[in-house]
Order: structure tokens, then sequence, then C-alpha cells
């Protein structure tokens, strides 16, 4: 198994060489999907923590970006270890990133896992507008919307998408996931349920 407290600390320093270093042993090991799992909410905590450091001055937005770039192409990394292909198919997921926000590292993470789950996704990328989401609800029907968001304003974008999904009578069920997702949020969202883990959400 991989040093998470190491992987951790490697993400949270940048490191990608020795970041790189690790996964590559680690897949070379042939790793289950849960000790893949592992990985990612190691890398995730580590992001937590550049997040910390860019509020503390210590890093500046281009290390937000090299981070976004480094857990990007680590998550690429472990893919192989998470598509345990399911042949039935589960049902459809119509899946964004909120207007405003342009985060798109843990939809990705949450639209790799879940298509591996057996679902078909529909991504409808970052930045996505009430209209885009009505428009492609409408159109498509899908079961599930995943709305994703790390900026604490993603909340009221998706407050005011699920209102605008609802006034057009769309009865998907709604889930939302990023950083800043809470109960009370959930609840204020009017979303059926929240996650801030994507191996959580697939399960939900
Ligand atoms: C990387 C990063 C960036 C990159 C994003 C690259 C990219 N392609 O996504 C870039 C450089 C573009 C960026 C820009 C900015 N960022 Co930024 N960024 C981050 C950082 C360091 C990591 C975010 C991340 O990827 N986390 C890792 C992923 C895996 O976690 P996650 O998103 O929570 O996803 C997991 C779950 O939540 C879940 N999930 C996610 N979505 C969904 C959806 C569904 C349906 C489900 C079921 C599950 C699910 O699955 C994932 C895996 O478990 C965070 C720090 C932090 N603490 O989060 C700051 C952070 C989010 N950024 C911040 C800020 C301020 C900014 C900027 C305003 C900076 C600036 N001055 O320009 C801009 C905003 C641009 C915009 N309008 O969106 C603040 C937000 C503050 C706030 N409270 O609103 C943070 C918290 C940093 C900080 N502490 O100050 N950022």
């Amino acid at each position: 198994m991989i040093d998470l407290v190491m992987l951790n600390q490697s993400i949270a320093d940048l490191d990608e060489d020795k970041v790189f270093e690790m996964l590559e042993t680690f897949m070379a090991t042939n790793p289950t999907e849960e000790e893949a799992l592992k990985a990612i909410t190691a890398c995730q905590e580590g992001m937590a923590t550049i997040g910390q450091k860019f509020e503390t001055g210590e890093y500046f937005v281009s290390d937000l970006m090299f981070s976004g770039e480094l857990l990007s192409d680590a998550i690429d990394l472990l893919k192989p270890a998470l598509s345990g292909e399911s042949s039935k198919k589960m049902g459809t997921i119509l899946l964004g990133t909120v207007y405003g926000d342009l985060h798109d590292i843990g939809k990705n993470i949450f639209k790799s896992m879940v298509d591996a789950a057996g679902f078909e996704v529909i991504d409808i990328g970052i930045d996505a507008s009430i209209e885009k989401f009505v428009n492609q609800a409408n159109e498509l029907k899908p079961d599930i919307i995943g709305l994703s968001g790390v900026l604490t304003l993603a909340i009221d974008s998706m407050k005011n998408i699920v209102d605008a999904l609802k006034a057009e009578n769309i009865n998907a069920k709604i889930i939302i996931g990023g950083t800043p997702v809470n109960p009370t949020n959930c609840e204020y969202v009017g979303a059926d349920a929240f996650t801030t883990n994507a191996a959580e959400g697939v399960k939900i």
C-alpha cells in the first residue's frame, strides 16, 4: 500500500516528481479500487492544505493552477484502478460545475467513478448556466442531476439552478458535491443529497 501521509504531504508540497514516483510504484502493484480510493482521498487532503497555504499567502494563484494540473495528472494515473467496468446500465446523470465556478477536478473524479459504476454521464462542463442545465435536462431526461462547485458562491448558483429545474417540473433526483456542501446548504439549495466525497456520491 502507498504511504498515504507522504502522498498527502507531497501533493501539499507540489512535489511533482515525488507524487509521480509514488503513484507509478503504487500502480505497478495492481492496487484494488479501495486502495486507489484511499490514494485519491490523500490527494484531496493535500489539496485542502494547498488551499490553506493560498489563504495565508504562502502559495499564489499560479500554485493553485499548478496544483490543479498535478491532481488531474495524478488521477489519470490512478484511473485504471478505478475502472471496474460494469456491464449493467444504472441510469443517466447530467453533471456540471455550476455557473461562476471554474473548478472541475472534483467533478471529473466523480464523473470517472460514476461512469465506471455503470452510469451514463452527460458532462456539461464548468460555469454551466441555469439555461444549460434546464435545456439539457428537458432534452435528455436524466435520472439524476449532479451539481458541482467549490466556491462559497456556488451554493447560490446551485439554489438558482434547482429552483429553475423544479419550476420546469423536472423530477430527476439532484445531488450536490464539492467542498462547501453540508446538510444546511443542501436543504437551502433544495437538493435530495449532498457529499464531499466522490466514492460516497457513487453509493448515494
Ligand atoms: C485547484 C484549485 C484551483 C484551480 C482549479 C483548477 C481546476 N481545473 O479545477 C484554479 C487555479 C483554476 C483555481 C481558481 C480559483 N480559485 Co481555487 N482552489 C483550488 C484548490 C487548491 C483545490 C480544489 C480541488 O480541486 N480540490 C480537490 C477536489 C478533488 O476536491 P473537491 O472539489 O471537493 O471534489 C471532491 C468531492 O467534493 C466530490 N465532488 C465534487 N464535485 C462533485 C459533484 C457531485 C455531483 C458529487 C456527487 C461529488 C462531487 O468528489 C471529489 C472527490 O472526492 C482549492 C482549495 C480547497 N480547499 O479546495 C482552491 C479554492 C477552492 N479556490 C479558491 C479561490 C479563491 C479561487 C480563485 C477565486 C482564485 C483567484 N483569486 O483567482 C479562482 C476562482 C475561479 C473560479 N471562478 O472558479 C478558494 C475558494 C474560497 C471560497 N470559499 O469560495 C479555495 C478554497 C482556496 C482558498 N482556501 O482560498 N482554483
